[in-house]
């Protein structure tokens, strides 16, 4: 009787906690309202599963408690039960599946005319590319990597003269235009994750990896990595700005470029190492 209680309150307390929790989301600062929706239909439908489970629990055991001379019945078999319990389950596991492969659909499909950047892991810190006058990224090569050329660009690749790169600083980025973002890792598995945008992707050494967003309001947002990457994991932060055009022009214009950092003409920023 005591527990058949104490089910009930864990049930009822699990669902205050939901509703009346001040932890929630941080607003939302992208296109990926999507992704909070597929996230609240799992919600609801494991939350009406788990309150539904545990009230039946606390139901049989208050129903079939024990009884002088009361004598339990041996049903092994029930066809119709089996049917409906395989029908609901299906259908509950389809229902949360299935809103999320629409949405990854949408993730990996690219909108044309999406601005291109690089994000480069390293431990710990992150490292930032951006086209320049030309739009595009030149090519690049872990071989290339250096103190003077920490994101190994391609020193030959026209294309790569004028990016920008921005070792351990801020990113800019202009709000409301879609941008792809290639993800590159120097060591270890990273994961760049910045709330806000709701989008994240491992940074895996030897491979790129991308996602796109589009950042719906201007403001200063954290980034940090969500993947332990070793001990300064969690000193692993940067911060994204989003700002309107004119204001990321400025910046833009301000930061070096790859052939001026490399003749040693730019602003040079000593990378934080840690040590043990
Ligand atoms: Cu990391």
């Amino acid at each position: 009787m005591a527990i058949a209680l104490i089910l009930v309150l864990i049930a009822v307390g699990s669902v205050l906690f939901h509703v009346l929790s001040p932890w929630w989301w941080t607003p939302i600062a992208s296109n990926w309202g999507y992704i909070d929706n597929t996230i609240i239909i799992t919600f609801w439908i494991t939350g009406v599963v788990f309150v539904a489970v545990v009230l039946f629990m606390a139901y049989c055991l208050f129903r079939f408690r024990h009884q002088e001379g009361r004598r339990a019945a041996y049903e092994p078999e029930n066809k119709r039960l089996e049917w409906w319990l395989t029908i609901i389950t299906g259908v509950g596991v389809a229902a949360m599946l299935a809103p999320g492969l629409f949405v990854w659909k949408q993730f990996v499909t690219v909108p044309e005319g999406a601005s291109v950047i690089e994000i480069v892991g390293q431990q710990w810190q992150w490292s930032y590319r951006l086209p320049g006058k030309d739009g595009r990224l030149g090519t690049s090569d872990i071989r290339n990597v250096s103190s003077d050329n920490p994101l190994g660009l391609n020193p030959s690749d026209p294309h790569g003269q004028d990016d920008v790169v921005v070792e351990g600083g801020e990113l800019h980025l202009p709000v409301g235009k879609p941008v792809k973002v290639l993800l590159r890792s120097l060591d270890v598995v990273h994961d760049f994750y910045v709330p806000e945008f709701r989008a994240k992707m491992d940074m895996v050494p030897g491979a790129v990896t991308y996602f796109w967003f589009t950042p719906t309001r201007t403001g200063t947002f954290e980034a940090l990595c969500a993947e332990l990457c070793g001990v300064g994991h969690p000193q692993m932060r940067g911060s994204v700005v989003v700002e309107n055009e004119s204001d990321y022009q400025a910046w833009l214009e301000q930061q070096p470029t790859f052939v001026r950092s490399s003749a040693g003409l730019g602003p040079k920023v000593e990378s934080p190492r840690l040590t043990d």
